[in-house]
């Protein structure tokens, strides 16, 4: 939802999956056999994994830098989206799960502890690799920036200590001043 508010795109939101339920239904199912979210429905064009949604919409919908013009950005920025999912998104699902959808009597606070440690790991490479550069690719926010900016969110609104990473906060102050992140990122966690 944040992509397509970033590049004007009028999309119909419909909240399905967890207190919302509905996607192990035939319907939902039919278009997305995995019943996980998201799901793009754009005319007759169906599409799930949320990376791949974002690079669809940036593909097909992209204005100027929203889509890397050349191969080795392309390169770089499915580089950290895909570093998203196949590294941090699990620790993260860690936390999300541990810290926001358990109650404090049944955490496992010795899981915790761990998934901070790898998820503080994981940012620090971030705060290094943002040392010389605005955004993931370099002076424009583009694609790559997605899907870390949502879990970037994640990560500082949930309550445990932090290190102190001053590229990665200040990236994450500037994508936090947009209003399509702010309309569409910030939101409570539940
Ligand atoms: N790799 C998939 C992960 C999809 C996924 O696990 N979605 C979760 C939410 S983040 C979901 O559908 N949860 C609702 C449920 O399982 O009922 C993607 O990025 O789209």
């Amino acid at each position: 939802m944040w992509c397509a508010a970033e590049l004007g795109l009028e999309i119909e939101r419909s909240d399905i999956g967890g207190a919302f339920g509905g996607n192990d239904g035939a319907e939902y199912l039919s278009r997305n056999p995995n019943g996980k979210i998201p799901t793009l429905i754009d005319k007759d064009y169906v599409l799930w994994e949320s990376n791949a949604i974002v690079r669809y919409l940036c593909d097909q919908y992209g204005i100027g830098h929203w889509l890397p013009e050349t191969s080795r950005k392309r390169g770089h920025a499915n580089q950290w989206m895909d570093w998203y999912q196949t590294a941090l998104h699990r620790p993260m699902t860690v936390l999300f799960w541990q810290l926001i959808r358990t109650k404090a009597e049944n955490r496992d606070y010795a899981a915790i502890e761990a998934a901070i440690g790898e998820c503080a790991n994981y940012w620090t490479m971030l705060d290094q690799h943002l040392a010389e550069r605005l955004y993931i690719l370099g002076d424009q926010i583009s694609m790559a920036d997605i899907p870390l900016g949502c879990a970037a969110y994640r990560w500082h609104s949930m309550e445990f200590t932090r290190p102190n990473l001053p590229n990665f906060q200040a990236w994450w102050s500037r994508i936090s001043e947009r209003s399509a992140y702010q309309a569409h990122v910030m939101l409570p966690l539940t």
